[in-house]
């Protein structure tokens, strides 16, 4: 079944030049980019994509660093993109990530690991909102 997952290469990402490797990673594994921009998140934008982390201690962390660039948010789509995303991503903290993994390959900190992927299907939507206008998805 396909599915659409709201993928960001976040500012550390942007910043070690890792736009085209990790779209190329996605484009080779047969899934398909069907809407991209870069921007500058919104501190409003920031606590709606993270709503769930809102209230942790990290937080006011996690908000300045995901505000603090410019990131690359797209949407990829093919058939159980989700899964297949958030295997390609590695788990959130990049030491325990295996290598291969964008995680595994880039990244060495919890709260800089250099990409995110919606992590269910109801995230999927809610966060693409947050980003893309419907006619802004191809
Ligand atoms: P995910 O990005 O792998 O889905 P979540 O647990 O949803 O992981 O956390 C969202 C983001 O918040 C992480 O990717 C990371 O950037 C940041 N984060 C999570 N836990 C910590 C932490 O303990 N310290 C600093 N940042 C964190």
């Amino acid at each position: 079944m396909d599915q659409k997952s709201l993928v960001l290469v976040k500012p550390d990402g942007v910043r070690k030049h890792l736009i085209g490797e990790i779209i190329a990673r996605f484009e080779r594994r047969g899934l398909k980019i069907c809407a991209l921009k870069m921007l500058v998140m919104t501190k409003d934008q920031a606590k709606y994509h993270y709503a769930e982390h809102v209230d942790k201690p990290f937080f006011p962390e996690l908000e300045a660093f995901i505000t603090g660039g410019p990131l690359v948010a797209m949407i990829v789509e093919g058939p159980n993109a989700i899964k297949a995303i958030r295997t390609m991503m590695g788990v959130t903290d990049p030491i325990e990530s295996t290598p291969g993994s964008i995680r595994g390959d880039f990244a060495l900190d919890k709260g800089e690991n250099v990409i995110h992927g919606s992590d269910s299907p109801e995230a999927a939507e809610r966060e693409i909102k947050n980003f893309f206008k419907p006619e802004e998805i191809y």
